[in-house]
C-alpha cells in the first residue's frame, strides 16, 4: 500500500477530530506511532495489519480490557485518567479508523506527566515496573478472558516459535543462512527449553492467567516526578497466557546491560542486580499468588523468553525483515545476536537467581 498523502493523513485527523497534526513518536518495532501536540495531547497510531491480522478484533479488546481497568480502579475510589490507556472514538462512535490507503488508525488520550524509559540508573524503577504489572494483574483478576480474541495466535508459543525458525532455515528465501550458521546452531542446541513453560501449564502447574505479552520496559509508565508506577500500555497482546512470559521478557529487556540491537557483543551481559530489583518487586506483589512451579521457573523464564526473541529476531532476518521494523541492514541479525549473548550468561547465572528467589520469598 501506499504512504498517505498529507491530505490523506489530514483525513484521518479530521476523523479523530483532532486540530493539531501528529509528529512521529516513540520506539516500538511493530506500530507507527504519532504524537498529536496540544491540550490536551494525544497518541494516534497506525496498526501495523501484517502484525495484527484483524484490527477491528484487536480494537474491540484493548476497549474491553481498558474499560474493566477503568470501572474496577473506579469501585476502588481510585483515580482513574492515569489507571489505564483511554480510547478516543472516530467522530462516528468507532474505535478504529481506516485510512484512504486500507490503513489502520487508532487514537489514545496522552497519559500525562509520566516517563516511558527504555534503561533506568535508579533501580527503583525495575522494583516499580514489577509493582505496576502486579497491580495489572490484580486488577484484571475478575477478567473473562474466554472474551478476548487471540490478536497474535500462539505468540508466547515457544515451540511453534521454534518450528517457524527451522522453516525460514529450510527456506532460506534470502540466502542468508550461509552466513549465520554460528546463530542456527546456537538456536537448534536449545529445542530442549522451548517446552518448559508451556509442559508446565499444560499439566496446570503454571496457571493460566490474563497476562500483558509484551512487558518492555518502555511499556511501562512510571510518574515523572515520583517514579511511582502509573500503568501498562501497549495493550495489544493481552491475552490469556503465563506470569512466566512477562516475567522473563520483562528481564530479557531490562536486565541487558547493553543495548537490543547492540554490535559490541561484550556490552551485553545480564544485569543481576535489575534482576533483584523487578524479582523483589514481583514477589512483594505477586508473591503469595505464586504457585512454587512458577517460583522455580522464573529464572528459567528469563532464559526462555530471550531466547524465543531471538529466534524471532533471527528467522526475520533469514525470511527477510518483514516483521519488525529495522533502521539498518542486519539489524535483526545484531538483534538475534544480542539476545543469544543474554541467553548464555543468564544460562550462567540460573543458580544464582533460584538462590535469590527462594531466600527472598521465605
Ligand atoms: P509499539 O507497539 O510500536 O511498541 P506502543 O503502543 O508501545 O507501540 O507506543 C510506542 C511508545 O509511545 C510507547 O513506548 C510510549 O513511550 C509511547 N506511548 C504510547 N501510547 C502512549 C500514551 N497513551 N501516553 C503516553 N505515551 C504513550
Ligand atoms: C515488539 O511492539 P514492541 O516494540 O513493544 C514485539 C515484542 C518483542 C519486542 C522486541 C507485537 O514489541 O513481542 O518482544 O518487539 N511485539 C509484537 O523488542 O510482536
Ligand atoms: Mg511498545
Amino acid at each position: 500500500m501506499s504512504a498517505l498523502s498529507e491530505k490523506e493523513f489530514k483525513a484521518v485527523l479530521d476523523a479523530f477530530g483532532f486540530k493539531a497534526s501528529g509528529k512521529p513518536f516513540g520506539n516500538g518495532h511493530i506500530n507507527d506511532t504519532f504524537i498529536i501536540d496540544g491540550t490536551p495531547k494525544y497518541v494516534l497510531q497506525k496498526i501495523n495489519k501484517d502484525v495484527f491480522k484483524n484490527p477491528v478484533a484487536l480494537m474491540d479488546n484493548v476497549a474491553s480490557v481498558t474499560e474493566y481497568i477503568t470501572e474496577r480502579t473506579k469501585e476502588m475510589g481510585k483515580d482513574t485518567p492515569r489507571c489505564t490507556l483511554h480510547m478516543c472514538k472516530t467522530t462516528d462512535g468507532a474505535n478504529v479508523f481506516q485510512a484512504a490507503n486500507g490503513e489502520y488508525y487508532r487514537a489514545y488520550q496522552f497519559v500525562d506527566d509520566c516517563d516511558s524509559v527504555d534503561k533506568a540508573d535508579d533501580l527503583k524503577y525495575y522494583y516499580n515496573a514489577a509493582v505496576a504489572i502486579g497491580n495489572f494483574y490484580s486488577i484484571l483478576d475478575g477478567f473473562d478472558a474466554s472474551t478476548l480474541t487471540e490478536t497474535i495466535p500462539n505468540f508466547h508459543h515457544t515451540k511453534k516459535r521454534f518450528e517457524n525458525l527451522k522453516a525460514a532455515i529450510a527456506a532460506d528465501k534470502m540466502g542468508r543462512a550461509a552466513s549465520v550458521q554460528a546463530e542456527i546452531q546456537f538456536a537448534l542446541d536449545r529445542e530442549n527449553i522451548t517446552s518448559i513453560i508451556l509442559d508446565a501449564m499444560q499439566e496446570g502447574s503454571v496457571p493460566v492467567r490474563v497476562t500483558h505479552n509484551d512487558t518492555k520496559m518502555n511499556n511501562i509508565l512510571f510518574d515523572s516526578e515520583t517514579k511511582e508506577p502509573v500503568c501498562l500500555i501497549d495493550l495489544d497482546t493481552v491475552m490469556p497466557g503465563s506470569f512466566l512470559y512477562d516475567y522473563g521478557d520483562f528481564l530479557r529487556f531490562a536486565a541487558n546491560t547493553g543495548e537490543e540491537d547492540d554490535i559490541d557483543l561484550s556490552l551485553v551481559n545480564f544485569d543481576l542486580k535489575v534482576f533483584e530489583a523487578f524479582t523483589k518487586g514481583c514477589l512483594d506483589s505477586m508473591g503469595s499468588t505464586l504457585t512454587e512451579k512458577e517460583l522455580l521457573l522464573m529464572p528459567i523464564s528469563a532464559a526462555i523468553m530471550t531466547y524465543e526473541c531471538g529466534i524471532r529476531f533471527l528467522e526475520d532476518h533469514l525470511n527477510g525483515d518483514t516483521y519488525f521494523k529495522i533502521h539498518r541492514e542486519n539489524h535483526n541479525l545484531d538483534r538475534a545476536r544480542t539476545q543469544f549473548k543474554l541467553v548464555a550468561d543468564i544460562e550462567k547465572n540460573l543458580d544464582t537467581m533460584l538462590s535469590f528467589i527462594k531466600s527472598y520469598h521465605n
